[in-house]
């Protein structure tokens, strides 16, 4: 690892990880956001991405006004897949996949801010710790709508293989996580879950995001 984030500061980080943009939510951003955090997420990704994204100023506003909540209740900020925006807000990290910059570059204009990478196959898991990520976003875990590119499915064994293959980094699943499928991924060796729908949409979303807190928090192999 490379950030100044200690291995257990980010592990804790990584537990209830929302990922949000405005085209996630039915009503606005600071809403959700605010009560996600009541609910208690432990970090989250500004992810303005798909059809009818919000650009340019726009974007950069509504980063700025989701950044200023998180500091107010001291949750890690992370800028998806746009470095740009992620240092002049000075956020806290970036997320990036695998088509996006690559790793090196990234790290190099970054620091030692958080950097995490989606991977999907130890292949990838390999390249991307050689070149420096800090932890792995792995998915999808199960089947998701909300990416449009997605692939399919992978089920939790490859969470199980990273783990039993000597992977030690901090690991989220990504990709149609619930309340109810939350446990498997921890169990199958995640130190976290990454959500959008399952907090976005939620009718309640104070209720939802504690549901989902208990359950990673009943499952943790620490506890
Ligand atoms: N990345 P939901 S799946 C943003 O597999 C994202 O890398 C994925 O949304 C990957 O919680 C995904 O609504 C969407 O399924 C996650």
């Amino acid at each position: 690892m490379t950030t100044t984030f200690t291995d257990a500061k980010l592990r804790e980080a990584l537990k209830v990880y929302f990922i949000m943009g405005s085209i996630n939510c039915l009503k606005s951003p600071v809403e959700v956001l605010t009560e996600a955090i009541c609910g208690g997420i432990t970090m989250f990704q500004f992810r303005e991405k798909g059809t009818n994204a919000l650009v340019g100023e726009e974007k950069y506003a509504l980063a700025e006004e989701l950044q200023f909540i998180c500091k107010k209740y001291k949750i890690p900020f992370i800028v998806n897949d746009d470095i740009a925006l992620a240092q002049t807000l000075k956020a806290d990290g970036v997320h990036i996949g695998q088509e996006d910059d690559p790793i090196p570059v990234v790290r190099e204009q970054i620091g030692d801010k958080i950097l995490g990478v989606s991977v999907h196959n130890v292949e990838e898991a390999k390249i991307a710790l050689q070149k420096g990520a800090d932890y792995f976003g792995v998915g999808p875990i199960f089947p998701t709508t909300t990416k449009a590119d997605a692939k399919p499915a992978s089920g939790v064994a490859i969470l199980t293989e990273l783990r039993m293959k000597g992977y030690s980094l901090p690991i989220v699943g990504i990709g149609g996580i619930t309340a109810k499928n939350a446990s498997q991924v921890i169990k199958a060796g995640a130190d976290g879950v990454s959500v959008i729908t399952a907090i976005s949409l939620a009718d309640n979303i104070v209720h939802a995001t504690k549901v989902l807190n208990e359950a990673i928090i009943q499952n943790d192999r620490k506890n």
